[in-house]
């Protein structure tokens, strides 16, 4: 990606529809509004115009253009903005005609959003907020994705950048100053306070790194339960489609079944599993083994049984602190009470659907808790923070060590936070981040 060639790309989803925009970012935008149009409008300025074929000169589409001067713009560079109409035809022939200007090419996905890092529009964790913006399906997500975008968290995390930085010139001012005792003692006395300070405030910001994460991958609930209890066919009553086979053969369902459910704005996955019972087929045991594997990596299980059978909950099924909701099912069928269970529904009928929704939305709530507080979101975010935890720690550990080597862990510190923001090292995870969106962004 050499930022002296000129992309572009169709930003708005491919197929029909009655508007299209294609981006141009680079050296050559206003070249290509002036080859397509005849001139270059004012920067900012919206123009209709007839784009005409760079050759032919035939008309190929009536469009809105704009002009955006670098380094005012989103990538930092000049770029040219085609608003057109947005027919398959219209937008393949605008495309092939761009590729005929001479140092213009199609864009990789993310080329934008990376070229506006490259020039300092963003950090990587605005950049990781505007692929979880552009990913979003919840108003939680779209909350938690836009605060991060707006470079609320890349604030936060260059102020405690700033401040370790300052800590290590106060170490190092105490080495300079070593031969007078007290000038020293008092600069390393007020670096280890202000350590201190900024140790807590990195950790409790930590401390809600699982919430941050909830909302991004969606809240896992699982269903669990003897075969045949009816897990299929309540997980076909909450995604509201038959996402899962049902039929009264115990040890239908055998591979684990995943929907993705907005519930009262929050992200919640819910996976049907293999019915959990002592078999010898190989095929449903496999199936067994895979629902012990979701349930312990669940932030929620729904103990489905019979309200005509009781079937304890296995006491290895749930990893320590997850809850679980018992539920009988069937009630339409039994008039055994439920009692002895959360709650009562019957999966086929839909009745206590939504009193098990409410439940299900509660835990979720309870456990994501207030979304506008800003916590981490991604695991990399968590483990760059973490890593500069653990150098402060050390810092604090060792008070009596050689000086030389407290003024160290500081620099450390200030470089984990560093590669977070792509401040330092950032060639490593670009791939990895900008990959992440679609061509055209
Ligand atoms: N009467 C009644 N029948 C139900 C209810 N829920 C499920 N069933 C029936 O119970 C049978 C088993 O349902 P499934 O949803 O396949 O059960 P499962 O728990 O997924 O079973 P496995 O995949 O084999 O573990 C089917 O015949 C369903 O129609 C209910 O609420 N009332
Ligand atoms: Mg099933």
């Amino acid at each position: 990606m050499t930022a002296s060639s000129t992309i572009y790309a169709l930003s708005t989803a491919p197929g029909r529809a009655a508007i299209a925009v294609i981006r141009v970012s680079g050296p050559k935008a206003s070249n290509v509004l002036h080859v397509f149009t005849g001139r270059t409008p004012a920067a900012r300025q919206a123009k209709m115009a007839i784009l005409r074929h760079p050759q032919t000169r035939e008309p190929l589409d009536q469009a809105l253009i704009l002009y955006f001067a670098a380094p005012s713009s989103e990538t930092g560079e000049d770029i040219a903005e085609l608003q057109i109409h947005g027919g398959r035809a219209v937008v393949r022939a605008v495309l092939d005609a761009l590729a005929l200007i001479p140092g213009c090419r199609p864009a990789e996905a993310g080329e934008f959003a990376h070229r506006a890092f490259i020039n300092g529009k963003l950090d990587l964790t605005a950049a990781e907020g505007l692929a979880d913006l552009i990913d979003a399906e919840t108003e939680a997500q779209r909350t938690q994705a836009i605060t991060l975008a707006s470079g609320h968290h890349a604030t936060l995390y260059q102020g405690w950048r700033t401040r370790l930085i300052e800590c290590q010139a106060l170490i190092e001012s105490a080495i300079d100053f070593s031969d007078e005792g007290d000038v020293s003692n008092s600069a390393a006395n007020m670096a280890t306070e202000r350590a201190t300070a900024l140790n807590d405030e990195i950790r409790s910001h930590l401390a809600g790194a699982d919430r941050g994460e909830i909302i991004r991958e969606g809240f896992r609930v699982v269903i669990a339960g003897p075969p045949n209890a009816g897990k299929s066919t309540l997980l076909n009553a909450l995604a509201h489609r038959d996402a899962a086979i049902v039929s009264d053969e115990a040890g239908t369902t055998r591979d684990a079944i995943e929907v993705h459910l907005d519930l009262a704005g929050l992200p919640v996955t819910v996976t049907d599993t293999a019915g959990i019972r002592a078999t010898s087929a190989k095929v449903e045991a496999e199936g067994i083994r895979r629902t012990y594997d979701r349930a312990k990596s669940a932030n929620l299980i729904i103990w489905l049984t019979d309200i005509a059978q009781s079937a304890p909950v296995p006491p290895d099924l749930a990893q320590e602190g997850t809850p679980v909701l018992t539920v009988a099912n069937k009630i339409d069928q039994s008039s055994a009470p439920s009692s002895d269970r959360d709650l009562g529904i019957s999966a086929k009928d839909t009745s206590g659907i939504d009193a098990l929704t409410q439940e299900i939305v509660s835990c979720a709530q309870s456990r994501i808790g207030d979304t506008v507080d800003l916590v981490p979101t991604s695991a990399r975010q968590s483990f760059h923070l973490n890593q500069c935890a653990e150098h402060l720690q050390n810092y604090l550990d060792h008070q009596n060590h050689d000086i030389e080597l407290r003024a160290e862990d500081f620099r450390l510190a200030a470089d984990s936070l560093g590669r977070l923001t792509g401040r330092v090292d950032a060639e490593d995870v670009l791939d990895q981040i900008f990959s992440r969106f679609c061509i055209g962004k």
